[in-house]
This record gives structure tokens, sequence and C-alpha cells, in this order.
């Protein structure tokens, strides 16, 4: 059984105060982390108040590329010492967790199409390790370097490792309807496009209706919670809006 978690930017850090981990937020989620009996477990984090502010700075985007090493350099090193810190925590509870960073992996070709091996994933995972992986900065061809979200690393790894459950733990409860009752289920997007504000065909910052999209299509049930219910979808249990399409 293969886990892929997703733990949101705004979990883990201090959204309000640039660079600032939430260090009673990660104790938590570290804590929900040691405690469970997951074996394959791929977890991917976010870069609230650090990649963020970086990436505004220098302009990069998912869609916009630059050449200026420095300012790359600052996104990814930002998101670096973020992943640092989480391994490290991680590690001092007894998790075997190692780091894995995109921008040394992979690459997108101009068309944007994601190359990125799983190999050094896989065979940690057969290892009894659980790598860490985050949002970065990935070289493009024919734009420099762009930026890589973390939901776009759930969706390639939970594919490429043909995960069985994938846990998107954010800052809500789930998928809220309109009348603002979070949704148990989502099997189809035409169900729920008006709750997430209709078309996203310009939603290219990685809003709710983008995010549910690209679950609907990973051919794995997936699972958005809020921190609550960490404990709960460790454990293997039904938490938030499942969506499966
Ligand atoms: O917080 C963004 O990842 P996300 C990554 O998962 C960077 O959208 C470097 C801004």
């Amino acid at each position: 059984m293969t886990t892929v978690l997703k733990l949101g930017g705004s979990v883990v850090t201090d959204k309000e105060t640039p660079e600032t981990v939430d260090d009673d937020a990660l104790d938590r989620v570290v804590d929900s982390v040691a405690d469970a009996d997951v074996s394959r477990l791929v977890l991917v984090h976010g870069a609230g108040s650090f990649g963020h502010h970086h990436a505004d700075k220098h302009g990069v985007t998912p869609a916009e590329g630059s050449r200026d090493a420095a300012g790359i350099w600052a996104i990814h090193d930002s998101m670096r010492r973020l992943n640092d810190g989480i391994v490290g925590r991680l590690q001092d509870a007894g998790v075997a967790a190692l780091p894995v960073h995109p921008l040394s992996a992979g690459a997108r070709d101009a068309d944007s199409t994601l190359s990125l091996p799983v190999d050094s994933t896989a065979t940690m995972l057969s290892e009894g390790f659980v790598p860490v992986l985050h949002g970065d900065v990935i070289a493009q061809s024919g734009a420099g370097a762009t930026i890589i979200s973390g939901d776009e690393l759930v969706a390639h790894f939970a594919r490429a490792l043909d995960a069985d459950r994938v846990g998107l733990c954010s800052t809500v409860p789930g998928v809220y309807d309109e009348s603002g009752e979070v949704l148990s289920r989502i099997t189809r997007f035409r169900d729920v496009a008006e709750a997430l504000g209709g078309a996203d065909s310009t939603d290219v910052t990685g809003g709710m209706a983008a995010k549910i999209r690209a679950l609907l299509d990973l051919g794995a049930p997936a699972s958005v919670f809020g921190p609550d219910d960490l404990d709960g979808f460790l454990a293997g249990r039904s938490v938030g809006t499942v969506v499966d399409g």
C-alpha cells in the first residue's frame, strides 16, 4: 500500500510572517506521522510563507520562467531550508525521513510536460525511508526555470508510483458546497463546478477547482481534509472530502 500525502504550506508555516515555520502545527503533524502505522509513505509539502514570497519577488510562476540564477536559487534555497526543517523534525521524532529536491532531479519540456524520474523515491520507499518532496523551481526548456507546485508533484508521484491513497491536508476541513457544508464525496467535476466558481480554465494558481480536476484524473481516491483529520487519514479512515473519479 503506497500513500502520497501533501502537507499544505499554510498548514506548517505561518503565512503572515515570511519564512516562519508554525512550530506547534508542524509538531502536531510530525507526531501524527510518527505515531501512524503507514508502510510506504511519500510526503510532499508546499511553500507557505517560504517559496511564494521569493517567487513573487523574482516574477517566477508555473507559467512564467526566469533565467536569473540568483533568483532561482533564492526560491529553491528557501524551499530547501523549509524541507531541511521538516525532515529534521521528522527524524527527531523517529521517522526515517529523507529529502528529495525536484530541481536536481527533473525538468519540463517547452510544452510544460514534466519529466521527473521517480526511481530514487521508489527505492527509498522499498528501503523503508519516508521521502519528503517539496514545491520547487524546475528547469524548463525555452523558459529558464518555472515553479512546480506541491500539487503537481502529488499528481505525478501518485501516478508514477501507482499510489493506493492520496491525501491533501490543508487548512480547510474539505471541499465546501454552495451552502458552506463539507462535501463527503466528489465523483464528477460538473457536480461541483458551480460551488467551486464555475469554469476554471484560467485557474493557474492552484485554486480548489484546479486541484479537484487534477484529483479526479488520478486513478486513486484522494481525500481533501484539515489538520484535525490527519490522524484519521493516516489510520486509513475516510475523512474530509473524498475525490474519486
Ligand atoms: O505551495 C509552490 O508550491 P505550493 C512552490 O504547493 C514554490 O503551491 C517554490 C513557490
